[in-house]
């Protein structure tokens, strides 16, 4: 079972960022009741930077969303000031999105104040990491301080971010890589990718492929949770365990196994073909379903 952070309440989206901008609680309240009854177990409130006004903004979508639901919010703001003043009202144990290095002097202190949970992002100080190898290095760095902050490994979600596969297979291929060695570089600590960010730059209707499919690789390595699209129902499905089919056929193309297309049904092909893109076997383009 994934851990899901449902990732609709979000500034950049067309109908909640002027309900967020024009403090209109209707669709913010609708959406999260929708992403509720989806399945979701955490809800992202992605209001961007919020330079203007950002404490008042927070503080308003963490009440006018715990109105309608006792779930925990993921508070996704990298203005400390907002998260800060999210955290103070929020009911439960709120998990903060994110922290990474450049902040966490700031806001690492949050943890234990607000006895929240911490998202622990590796943006490095040159931008992002350029291999698994970077990303370790981040990770270990970030765990002390937070440790030092007083916030336990089990306290802690590393995301590797995860980036397009339209822009670049070499880092799809290592935040995978990253997964696998997180386990041994820091017991205990936890694990979140941003899932939709690999297939921005994907025309909509084939996003899902993408992000089904990279959630399974990423279960090979025992990911904890995952920013997502709830509303996406076999994704929601593969997360909670519902097709161990598909999930098997991923992981034995992960171990080097090559499946006889022909002996697929038409379902498991397109997964399969997926899979190559993802593992590096074949070219990304927007037709890589039809090849
Ligand atoms: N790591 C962490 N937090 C994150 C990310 C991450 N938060 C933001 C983002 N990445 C994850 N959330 C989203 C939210 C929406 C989309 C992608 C990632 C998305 N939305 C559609 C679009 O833009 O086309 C639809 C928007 C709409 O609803 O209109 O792709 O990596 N820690």
């Amino acid at each position: 079972m994934v851990v899901l952070i449902a990732e609709s309440i979000n500034i950049m989206s067309q109908t909640i960022g002027p309900a967020l901008k024009g403090r209109n609680p209707g669709p913010i309240q609708e959406m999260a009741k929708a992403e509720v009854k989806a399945g979701a177990d955490y809800l992202d409130i992605n209001i961007g930077p919020a330079r203007k006004a950002g404490a008042e903004l927070m503080e308003w979508a963490v009440r006018t969303v715990q109105e309608v639901t006792d779930l925990p919010l993921s508070l996704d703001t990298t203005n400390p000031v907002a998260m800060e003043a999210g955290l103070k009202v929020h009911k439960g144990r709120a998990l903060i999105n994110s922290i990474s290095p450049a902040r966490a002097a700031e806001e690492l202190p949050f943890v234990r104040k607000y006895n929240a949970y911490m998202i622990g992002l590796l943006w490095g100080p040159e931008g992002m990491p350029r291999d698994a190898n970077e990303r370790c290095m981040l990770a270990v760095d970030l765990i002390y301080k937070a440790n030092e902050a007083g916030a336990a490994n089990e306290e802690i979600w590393i995301d590797p971010i995860v980036s397009p596969i339209s822009v670049e297979i070499n880092q799809v291929k290592a935040c995978i890589e990253f997964m696998s060695m997180l386990g041994d570089i820091a017991p205990g600590c936890k694990s979140t990718v941003g899932l939709s960010n690999i297939s921005n730059g994907t025309p909509a209707d084939l996003r899902p492929w993408l992000n089904r499919t990279y959630l399974m690789m990423l279960m090979k390595h025992g990911i904890y949770s995952a920013i997502v699209d709830v509303f996406d129902t076999d994704l929601v499905k593969i997360a909670k365990g519902r097709r161990p089919d598909l999930v098997s056929l991923v992981h034995r193309m992960m171990d080097g196994e090559k499946p006889d297309m022909a002996s697929l049904t038409e379902e498991q092909r397109k997964y399969a073909k997926t899979a190559r893109v993802l593992l590096g076997e074949s070219l990304y383009s927007h037709s890589w379903l039809e090849i």
